[in-house]
């Protein structure tokens, strides 16, 4: 049996995920995989057996036409990922079948069915899957030659404990859950860089976890690496220390308001935001850059909130923030709320991308909330403020510099874009034919800026940005599949 797996392509191109190679490690166990990311090449529509399809929310339309597609041809297509998780029902009317949650722990009862052509429609386990122990991901298989190269994709833990108003985490991932060292020694040996980009959702969720990792990860040598986890968590000088030792370079934190009230209304009230500055300037003193998310149009704010932002982000010395709408997704409570509120502005799920807002907020309007992204990126991002945020002592530390200014530079030029193209005419990114066009036909080319950085990074931090590929990491190995059908 022959599956491809998908991902449609969702507006950011050239970044590797673990999304496919994770599949593809999964169901590579008892049967030929193949994958393919619309963000770097076309879709191959040519027949096969099965096709999986993972979805996040923005991009569910574009998937839904491609399902269409392969159905049309006579293959099983199964749905997976956020927006399936959230609202199963929906996307059966586009697939044969759905995987709610996470797949680890489904895999072996899929295929019994497929085999015996019995596919149920949902597929979802009672508990959050164990998975300390998982196959390799298949990161080989992506056209890794294609992709910007920013980090190697690795997971060390999954989920996260908290449970934020606006986050989909409780419910796709419902537990936190550490991987196993095992495992994650495993998959650093398939490396094909020494940067490595963490897909976590909370890197520090488990204290003596991600102790454990930092020293494995010390002692594997020569490492860069950044995550995600919550900045209260970094509070903490001997893990800020061995996480120093062992090659952290960036936190990414959930800031999100710098006004408790908001905070407190999205369930995020454990952001203390009289300590932001202190912790901030702590993780810092060790060499460590921290960006941050920010979420715009929270209740309890108003059009002030920009420039209050802006002050706070350029006295602590950001080095970048990711501004998203509030985004409240069909499927969670927030949603039902807002929904009966009135409060919901539209039903076009390729809005849901954070780019766009959805969501009445209760204290402006919706015009002062664009007017204001627009003046905050012209301000955020323009030379005087990247230079006021520039690291201390940002000369003696020439790859955080570095770091810090194409990072910059690249957040400008993509909200630039999208202030530009998007802001005042509100287009979806993944229905603009031109940008689709350019972004999915042509194949991704490393941009002569980048790859000057990536020099400059090498030369400076003697890390190397590219190793040489590992021979063995496409071997295949297929077991048996289970004669009676395994539960879970
Ligand atoms: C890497 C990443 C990105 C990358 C790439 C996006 C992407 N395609 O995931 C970038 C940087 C572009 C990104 C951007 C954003 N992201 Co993001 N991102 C992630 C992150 C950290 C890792 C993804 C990953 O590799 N996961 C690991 C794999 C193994 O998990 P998975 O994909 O969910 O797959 C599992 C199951 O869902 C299931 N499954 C999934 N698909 C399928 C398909 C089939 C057929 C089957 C059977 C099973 C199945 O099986 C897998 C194994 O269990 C996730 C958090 C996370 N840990 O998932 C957030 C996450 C996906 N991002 C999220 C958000 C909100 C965003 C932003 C809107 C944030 C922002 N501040 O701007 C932007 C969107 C920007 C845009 N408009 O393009 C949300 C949810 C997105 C959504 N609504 O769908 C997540 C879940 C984080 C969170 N808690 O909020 N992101
Ligand atoms: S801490 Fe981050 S990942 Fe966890 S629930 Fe909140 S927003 Fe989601």
């Amino acid at each position: 049996m022959r599956i491809r797996f998908i991902t449609p392509y969702y507006g950011v191109k050239g970044l590797r995920i673990l999304t496919l190679p994770v599949l593809a490690a999964e169901f590579g166990q008892y049967a030929d995989v193949e994958i393919c990311d619309e963000s770097v090449e076309p879709i191959d529509f040519s027949p096969v057996d099965v096709v999986g399809i993972s979805l996040l929310v923005y991009n569910a339309p574009r998937g839904f036409e491609i399902a269409k597609r392969f159905r049309e041809q006579g293959a099983k297509v199964i749905l997976g990922g956020t927006y399936p998780s959230l609202q199963p029902d929906h996307c059966l009317q586009h697939a044969d079948a759905v995987v709610v949650g996470e797949l680890e722990g489904l895999t072996g009862r899929i295929m019994h069915d497929l085999e015996r052509n019995r596919l149920q429609p949902v597929y979802r386990n009672a508990e959050p899957p164990d998975v300390s122990h998982m196959p390799r991901p298949r990161v080989d298989l992506l056209k890794n030659d294609r992709y910007m190269g920013v980090g190697y994709p690795i997971e060390f833990t999954r989920g996260c404990p908290n449970a934020c108003g606006f986050c989909v985490n409780p419910y796709v991932f419902r537990k936190f859950r550490p991987i196993s060292l095992e495992n994650i020694a495993r998959d650093l040996s398939f490396r094909d860089m020494d940067i490595l980009g963490v897909d976590d959702l909370n890197m520090t969720g488990d204290r003596d976890h991600a102790l454990r990792v930092a020293k494995l990860l010390e002692e594997t040598g020569n490492l860069k690496w950044a995550a995600e986890m919550t900045l209260a968590s970094l509070d903490d000088d001997e893990l800020l220390e061995a996480f120093a030792r062992s090659g952290f370079t960036e936190a990414y934190v959930g800031i999100e308001s710098v006004n408790p009230r908001a905070l407190a209304k999205i369930n995020k009230g454990f952001n203390r935001v009289d300590e932001y500055l202190r912790v901030i300037r702590k993780v810092q003193s060790y060499g460590i850059r921290v960006g941050c998310g920010m979420v715009l149009g929270l209740d309890g704010e108003d059009k002030d909130f920009y420039k209050q932002m802006l002050a706070f982000l350029e006295e602590s010395k950001m080095t970048y923030v990711t501004p998203t709408y509030l985004t409240y997704v069909p499927g969670t409570r927030p949603y039902d709320a807002a929904l009966a509120a009135g409060r919901i502005l539209t039903h076009d799920l390729r809005a849901y991308d954070g780019l766009h807002p959805v969501v009445q907020p209760d204290g402006m309007t919706v015009e002062e909330l664009n007017e204001g992204l627009r003046w905050f990126i012209r301000r955020f991002f323009g030379l005087r403020s990247v230079l006021k945020r520039l690291p201390d002592h940002w000369w003696r530390n020439l790859p955080q510099t570095i770091t810090h200014l194409a990072t910059n530079l690249w957040f400008r030029s993509w909200y630039w874009m999208l202030v530009r193209q998007y802001g005042p005419n509100r287009r979806y990114l993944i229905e603009d034919q031109d940008l689709f066009d350019r972004a999915v036909r042509q194949p991704y080319r490393r941009h002569w800026l980048w790859n000057v950085t990536r020099q400059a990074y090498r030369q400076t931090s003697g890390i190397e940005t590219e190793r040489p590929r590992d021979p063995e990491a496409s071997l295949d190995r297929k077991p048996a599949l289970p004669a009676t059908s395994p539960s879970g």
